[in-house]
């Protein structure tokens, strides 16, 4: 691993105002007094872990003797697998190693303060008990029981806050769910969309959102041919949760939620809250043959890039079929969490840099309660005794 330094001054900083990073919680131009009470645990969050897993994790990139291209949870799509075929499949699901306690202790130990897992991905199977459909995980599979119910209790147990992702438009189940990509493969997919929406996803948002005790976040994933009548049908959901907060994926004319970057850390900041969201090698959902795993310093860079201009990183695992996270994911967690356990201070709380880029590395901030500000310098390429540029125009402590 690189050397990596982070050294920490505080003050009155003067430092030239830089557009492009403005601090969220003072010029959020969609702010509302309501959203920042809502956002207030999210911005402190500053980290995550996203969990996708489903059926498709049994499969782990394989379908007829054959790797398929793309990321593991679109397996049953890009291989264009019949719903008969894939529900077969869905019958032998039996993660048996599935230890919800030991997930979220792993998150707590990486430094993450929330999760979302996915309650339902594009093949439109729950994870979850659903009364509006045997195509879940107690109905459809040799398991038999609820993934989400001992998940949430865990959660709760270890103070880490639960957030649901729902595929809504998409369903490669449902009839009439949608299909990106060239659309349905199966006669059996064929149906009406507003249908779908009506007695599949609205159901089963209000099951998450009355079922599992407090759920923080909503991740709709994504608005594929979701016009404003559609999305209406979804939205007023949201109102089941008091205190929940979404993200900007559910469709036109929706209430604005924190926007996301998909696989990638934006070149810079937004004036509004935002989410990196980003896997460890190149897979969502498990698949068993992808070793093209990001090192440990890589992943705290990306962390660390995100906090200083302002954002979230929603980090991504994706547990087996037989509900175990892989080794690879599991060490690279948990040191982070040894980085975290030290160097925490400079993420949690902190928000966008004062600066342009740096050619160092990156700078986050912290208004004290005393009026000054602390800047934490995270130097990513570090040289003992090496000086370091950095434009404040006036005096500073440093520690
Ligand atoms: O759940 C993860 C993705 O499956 C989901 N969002 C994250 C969080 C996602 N759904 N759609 N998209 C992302 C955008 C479309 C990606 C695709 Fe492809 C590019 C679909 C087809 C080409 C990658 C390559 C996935 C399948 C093949």
């Amino acid at each position: 691993m690189k050397k990596r330094f982070l050294y920490v001054v505080s003050g009155m900083i003067l430092a030239s105002p830089v557009l492009h990073a403005a601090e969220v919680s003072e010029s959020n131009f969609k702010a509302t007094q309501d959203r920042d009470a809502r956002m207030e645990w999210w911005r402190e969050a500053r980290f995550g872990m996203f969990i996708h897993w489903g059926v498709y994790a049994d499969l782990a990139g394989v379908y007829d003797g054959e790797e398929i291209s793309g990321g593991g949870e679109w397996i049953m799509l890009m291989g264009k697998i019949p719903k008969a075929e894939y529900k077969k499949r869905a019958a032998e699901f039996n993660p048996t190693r599935y230890d919800p306690d030991a997930w979220v202790r792993l998150a707590k130990q990486a430094g993450m303060k929330y999760i979302v897992i996915t309650a339902k991905h594009h093949d439109g199977f729950a994870l979850f008990d659903s009364k509006v459909t045997d195509w879940d995980v107690v109905d459809s599979t040799l398991y038999g029981r609820d993934l989400l119910k001992p998940l949430a209790e865990a959660c709760r147990a270890h103070g880490l806050k639960l957030g649901f992702y729902y595929s809504h438009a998409q369903d490669w189940y449902h009839p009439g769910g949608g299909a990106a990509r060239g659309g349905h493969w199966d006669p059996a997919q064929e149906g009406d969309m507003d249908e779908y929406l009506r007695e599949i996803a609205a159901p089963q948002v209000k099951e998450l959102l009355t079922e599992y005790g407090d759920v923080a976040v909503l991740w709709w994933d994504f608005p594929h041919e979701m016009t404003r009548e559609r999305t209406e049908i979804l939205s007023p959901l949201t109102q089941l949760q008091p205190g929940i907060i979404m993200n900007d994926r559910l469709g036109k004319g929706s209430l604005s939620g924190f926007d996301t970057a998909e696989q990638r850390v934006p070149g810079t900041g937004y004036p509004y809250d935002w989410e990196a969201c980003m896997t460890m090698n190149k897979t969502w959902g498990y698949k068993g043959y992808d070793d093209q795993w990001k090192s440990t310093g890589m992943l705290l860079e990306h962390l660390i890039d995100i906090a200083s201009k302002g954002g979230n990183y929603l980090l991504n695992v994706g547990p087996t079929g037989a509900g175990l996270i892989p080794e690879e994911s599991v060490v690279r967690l948990k040191e982070i969490g040894e980085w975290m356990q030290v160097y925490g201070d400079a993420v949690y709380g902190t928000t966008s840099s004062p600066f342009p880029i740096q050619e160092w590395g990156r700078c986050t901030r912290k208004v004290l309660p005393n009026g000054n500000t602390r800047l934490y310098l995270h130097v990513f390429d570090g040289q003992e005794n090496a000086k370091i540029h950095i434009p404040i125009l006036n005096k500073v402590q440093t520690s």
